[in-house]
């Protein structure tokens, strides 16, 4: 691959952004990588991480090569990002992404279709398509605009400012901040705990949670009841509750230190 590299830590797939010399600026080619790589995690892993090499988590949308593009040819990359970043966000795996340093246009769109987001102190997030004439599209009218809310990404695409990674956990674009330098490690260290769970409840909480969001209450409630119950029936789901009453496993700990 020219674009990404992958590993598997345990049962952990990583995948990291590495075309450093462009800030990991996403081409089409860097995309048909991702698709490649989603799907050898899908098939292996319980978990994965995405994060970037270099000084910047990702710059967005390869501007160089979207320069070149007939309007058609855009709205099929579009397409084609959305279909990619589904298999992220509604796919077989939840997904966490390290964050530094620009998280910006189609990077920061990239980090919402994963699942957890975690920032160091170095990152700062921006949305500067106006800027440069053009509007997202890689999900964050849907999957941004829901972190943040529309208000406040109507104003980070209007004025072109940047926010820091405090005032990004405030906004719920990011549910951890870590000192410089150690988003990597904490994302992992997450991914893996979120590998250990149950694997239906895992499937549950990233495909069923977000689908019920977009129904009523009433609807929402009632698949809630199917999805409880299917996964409390299921063989995993009886072993791990058997183990909690022979206090075979640990209790809920008490709330981590925030670092
Ligand atoms: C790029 C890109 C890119 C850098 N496409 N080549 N994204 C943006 O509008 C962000 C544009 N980038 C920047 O504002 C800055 O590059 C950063 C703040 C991210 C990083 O700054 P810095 O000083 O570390 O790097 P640099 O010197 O600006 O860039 C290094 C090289 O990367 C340079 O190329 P070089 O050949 O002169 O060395 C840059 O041109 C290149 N580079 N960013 C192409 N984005 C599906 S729709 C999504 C819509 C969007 O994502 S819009 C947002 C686009």
């Amino acid at each position: 691959m020219k674009y990404l590299d992958y590993e598997l830590r345990g049962d952990v797939a990583l995948i990291g952004l590495n075309r450093p010399d462009k800030r990991n600026a996403i081409s089409d080619a860097f995309i048909e990588e991702l698709d490649t790589v989603i799907t050898r995690a899908n098939g292996e892993a319980k978990a994965g991480v995405i994060y970037g090499h270099g000084p910047h988590f990702c710059a967005g949308l390869d501007l160089a090569e979207h320069v070149q593009k007939t309007p058609f040819e855009g709205v099929h990359g579009s397409r084609r990002w959305h279909e990619v970043f589904g298999r992220i966000e509604r796919g077989k795996l939840p997904w966490f992404s390290a964050l530094h340093g620009a998280v910006v246009g189609g990077g920061l769109e990239l980090a919402s279709s994963t699942h957890v987001r975690v920032a160091d102190a170095t990152a700062f997030f921006a949305l500067p398509e106006g800027q440069r004439g053009i509007y997202v599209g890689g999900g964050a009218s849907v999957r941004t605009a829901r972190l943040m809310g529309q208000a406040r990404m109507t104003d980070l695409m209007l004025t072109g400012r940047s926010v820091d990674a405090d005032t990004a956990e405030r906004w719920n674009i990011v549910q951890y901040v870590v000192p410089e330098g150690e988003a990597l490690e904490k994302a992992v260290e997450l991914a893996g705990k979120a590998a250990s769970n149950a694997e239906f409840s895992n499937y549950a909480i990233i495909q069923a949670l977000p689908r019920i969001q977009d129904m009523s209450a009433d609807d929402g409630l009632f698949v809630e009841s199917f999805i409880a119950s299917f996964a409390a029936t299921t063989p995993e789901a009886e072993a791990r509750l058997q183990a909690f009453l022979q206090k075979k496993v640990g209790k809920v700990g008490r709330p981590d230190e925030k670092k």
